[in-house]
Order: C-alpha cells, then structure tokens, then sequence
C-alpha cells in the first residue's frame, strides 16, 4: 500500500505518475482520445489524468484502437473533416464516435461512460446509403421526375437490355417489370452503391435486384451479357430497327432462319412498301438524327406548312422535347388555333414538300376522328390523327474542302420523320402523348385507370361514369385533372 500523501496524488488529475503509468483500465471497451485543436494541450493534459483516474483508458496518440474521440467548441462539420484526415493516415479506417466535451464530463461525473446520445454526437447527416425510402420514390413512373442523364446508367442499361429481349420474346408482363425496375433507377438522385438502398422500392422484384447485385459486386452481369451476345438478341434487334419491322415481323423471319439484311433484301417479294424504304435508307436511319438536324428539318416542315396554311403551327416532340441530343426519328405536331382549319392540310403540305425533292418515302394515313370506337380506345396504336409517317431527305451542310478528302461528302440525309395532325381542342393532349417517353405515357395511362377511374389518350381524357371529356387548354390542365403534380418534358425520361 501506498504512503497516504502518495496515494492521494496518485488519485489526482495533477499526478505525474497518473499520465507516465495508467492504471489498468475498468473500462476495456472504451479507449478514449482527446483531440487537442480547440481544446489545447494542459487542459488536455489535466482532462487525460482525470480520466485515467478514474479507470478510463485515453490513449496519447490516434490509432485503429481509438473508440471515442472527444472534442471541445467543434463544430459537426470540423469535427468530420478532422476525423477523415486522421482516418488518411491509418491503414485501416476505424471511424470511432466522434463526442462533445459534454459526454466526457457527464462520464467523469457518473464514474462511467454514460450512453452516447444524439446531443453528445458531432456528426452531420453523412449521405443517406440506406434505404432509399420508398416514401420519397412513388410507384408510378408520371408521379416523378426522372431527367434524361441520371446516377444509375449502367445499372438501368443492363436492366433495359432485359426489358428489351422479354420484348422480343413477346412477354410483356416481363418487359414492364424490367422497363419500371430501370425506370425507378433513373429516378434516383444518387448512385446505387449497396443493394440494402433498393429495399422496399417499388418495382424491385427478385430477378431485377440479382442483376443490380452482380453488377456491384462484379462490375458485369452474365445473363445480360449473355443476352447482349446471343444471335437472337442481335437478329431481332437488327430487325426491328428497319422502318417497317414490327416485333411479330422479325420473329417470323428469325424462324425461318432469316439472319442478315442482305437475306431481307433477297426476297424483295415478301416486303411491304415501308420494308423496302427501311431497308433502302437503312443506312442512314440507322445513324442517330442529332438536335440540329431535327431543328433543320422542323424549319423546312414550318415552311412547307406556312404555304398552305399560314396561322398554323409545327412543334417538335418526341425524344426531343423531352430534351434528347439524338434520336431514332422527329415527331412533329400540327395544329392550327381555329378548330376544322386544320381539315385537309396534310396532303397539302406533303405535295409541297414533295414539290420541293425532300420526301423520298411517305405513308398517308387519313384521319379517324369521326370514329368515337378510336376516341375512346385504351389501344395507343389506334390514335386517330391523320398523320404520314415519311422519309424526309435533309440537304447536309457542305464540309470544308480540307476535311475527308479521299470520302465523297453526303450532300443528303435520310431521316424518319412523323407528321401528325390535331385539331386545337386535343392539341395538348397530342402533345402529352407524343412526347413520351413510351413508359411515362404507358404509366400515365394506367395511373389514370387504376387510380382515378379515367380513361386517358392522345385525343382526351374521359370520365366513363359521367360519360364527359374533360377540356384541357394546357398539359398542366391534364397534370391538375389526374391530381398530379406537373412533371416538364424534360423530366420525363421514365
Ligand atoms: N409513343 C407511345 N407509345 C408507342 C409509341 C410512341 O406512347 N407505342 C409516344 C411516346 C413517344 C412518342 O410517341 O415518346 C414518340 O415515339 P418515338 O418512338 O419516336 O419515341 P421517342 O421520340 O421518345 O424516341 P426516339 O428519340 O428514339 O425517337
Ligand atoms: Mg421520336
């Protein structure tokens, strides 16, 4: 036993042997530091021997061992920022609890750690991994935004290339799963790190979140690579990119063992006039229409309809509304402000166009507006609009002299363009249904019918109960009609 005088210095926080010798620690889980910053060196010189006094363990230095730092006037935000460049140092990344003065003191009083609580933490709000919260992530892809660029590329790609092949093989059910599971992925803010976020996300079924898991844990997912390789995948989507090709088209043709556009082009006889104009410019409607060709070709469309109906107007829609750089084709919307002027206008402005060299294939397709069986059809396809469906030949921009000079420059370009004709009344909902994209307008329609007892298309909105359409001047009209907050085209991009 200690001389008494010896034995009460030992217990002083000014004891020299206090900080020299500790005393075995009575608290093995706890292995505390006290960062010097705001706090200075003899405050925590005195505060270290206190501790120690008491049984707890403070460590002089920082290490992997550290399980609480103590900090004085810090701010959550310094506190972070200082915990990181200590953590830099050290191999391995402890993270201990970062504490206020105030949970030390509180355990100096009681004699032993007392429980760390929210007042005694320096954290900030780190961002949020887990989970995403379904609350904030609606079922439907039109009760959200979801901007064309987005966190989550590889991740809805692979999802999409499934989603595509179901397509081939004829299974919607499967095709709506994989579209609304990459969909979901488009619509979060941040990227997809852990597949803990996606639980209790809408649309996540088993088969999506084993994708999404290899592809964070490998980088790759093989049944999407597989796809992606297979003939089948190739061939179809090969296929069903000529203007023409429906899915139904390109099945039949794989069957018969059909595998090359050259094989297509053999059987000349077996071709729709579409088919053939497909396969013609193949080339070049293969090639993305990029912005400015779009707008090039919106001004020779509003010139040719100025001529034959000057107050009416051309609006771009489609992908490009939407805010796409490229596209598959240019969809325009033709309207005029006086309801009936619009009657008759598209093989007017089609002869001009053709007058001026720049149709080189078009479908005329009348319009069924008369017909109340399309008006109130659930079946998009049978929009009643009259509309051609063309392939316009954009003159190209001359290239400098300089530029590719061993390749002939193309003077033209074939591009796929949609005309379609509304009259004033449905314009905005035309505009609605032409801007896509084709999961926002699909889920539109079933939010609508499922949610709200409406029957929506490109021509209405309609209330089977009360037998009524309702009168839209605006899409936000629409929007406000199904109860839903505005989303932009550009937000669009489900
Ligand atoms: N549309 C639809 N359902 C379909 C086809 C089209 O709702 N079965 C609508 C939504 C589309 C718009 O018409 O966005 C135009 O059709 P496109 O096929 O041209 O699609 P995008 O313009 O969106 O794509 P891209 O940029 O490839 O042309
Ligand atoms: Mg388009």
């Amino acid at each position: 036993m200690l001389p008494k005088r010896r034995r009460v210095r030992a217990g002083s926080p000014h004891s020299a042997a206090a900080s020299s010798a500790p005393p075995a620690a009575r608290f093995p889980s706890v292995a505390i530091y006290l960062a010097e910053p705001r706090m200075g060196r003899s405050r925590r010189a005195f505060l270290t021997r206190l501790a120690r006094s008491k049984g707890f363990r403070v460590l002089d230095a920082y290490s992997s061992e550290v399980t609480h730092v103590v900090m004085e006037q810090t701010s959550a935000q310094e506190a972070i920022c200082w915990r990181k460049n200590m953590d830099a140092l050290l191999s391995s990344c402890p993270q201990p609890a970062l504490l206020d003065i105030s949970w030390f003191t509180e355990s100096m009083a009681a004699g032993q750690p007392v429980p760390e609580e929210g007042r005694h933490r320096l954290e900030v709000a780190e961002p949020r991994k887990e989970p995403l919260c379904s609350v904030t992530m609606p079922a439907y892809a039109c009760q959200r935004p979801t901007p064309l660029t987005h966190h989550n590329t590889i991740l809805s790609e692979a999802l999409e290339t499934l989603a595509e092949a179901a397509g081939f093989e004829g299974n919607e059910g499967r095709l709506l799963a994989f579209s609304r599971a990459a969909s979901l992925l488009k619509s979060l803010s941040c990227p997809v790190t852990s597949l803990s976020q996606l639980q209790g996300l809408p649309h996540f079924g088993e088969h999506s979140s084993r994708v999404v898991q290899e592809l964070l844990e490998r980088g790759t997912c093989e049944e999407v690579e597989q796809v992606r390789c297979s003939e089948r995948y190739q061939t179809m989507k090969l296929f069903t990119q000529v203007f023409g090709v429906g899915v139904k088209t390109a099945d039949r043709w794989y069957q018969e063992g059909l595998r090359t556009l050259d094989e297509l082009r053999e059987q000349p006889q077996r071709l729709t006039q579409q088919q053939k104009a497909g396969l013609q410019y193949y080339q070049d409607l293969s090639t993305p229409v990029g912005r400015a060709e779009a707008e090039a070709l919106q001004r020779l469309v509003e010139a040719a309809v100025r001529q034959t109906l000057p107050e009416a107007t051309v609006t771009l829609t489609g992908g490009f509304r939407r805010g796409k750089l490229q596209g598959h084709d240019v969809d325009f919307l033709i309207t005029h402000p006086e309801e009936g002027q619009e009657v008759g206008l598209l093989p007017r402005v089609m002869s001009y166009l053709q007058s001026q060299g720049l149709v080189l294939y078009h479908q005329y397709h009348c319009s069924h507006l008369g017909d109340s069986a399309y008006l109130l059809s659930k079946n998009y396809t049978m929009d009643a609009f009259e509309r051609s469906f063309c392939i316009l030949c954009l003159p190209q921009p001359p290239r400098a002299a300089l530029e590719e000079p061993l390749h002939p420059c193309p003077t033209q370009k074939a591009v796929r363009v949609d005309l379609v004709v509304t009259p004033n009344s449905q314009f905005p909902f035309a505009l609605l249904g032409w801007t896509g994209s084709q999961l926002f307008e699909r889920e539109l329609r079933r939010f609508s019918r499922r949610e709200k007892g409406l029957w929506l298309n490109s021509h209405g909105l309609f209330d089977p109960g009360r037998k009524t359409f309702f009168h839209a001047t605006s899409e936000e009209d629409i929007f406000r009609f199904l109860g839903l907050k505005y989303i932009p085209p550009e937000q669009r991009n489900a």
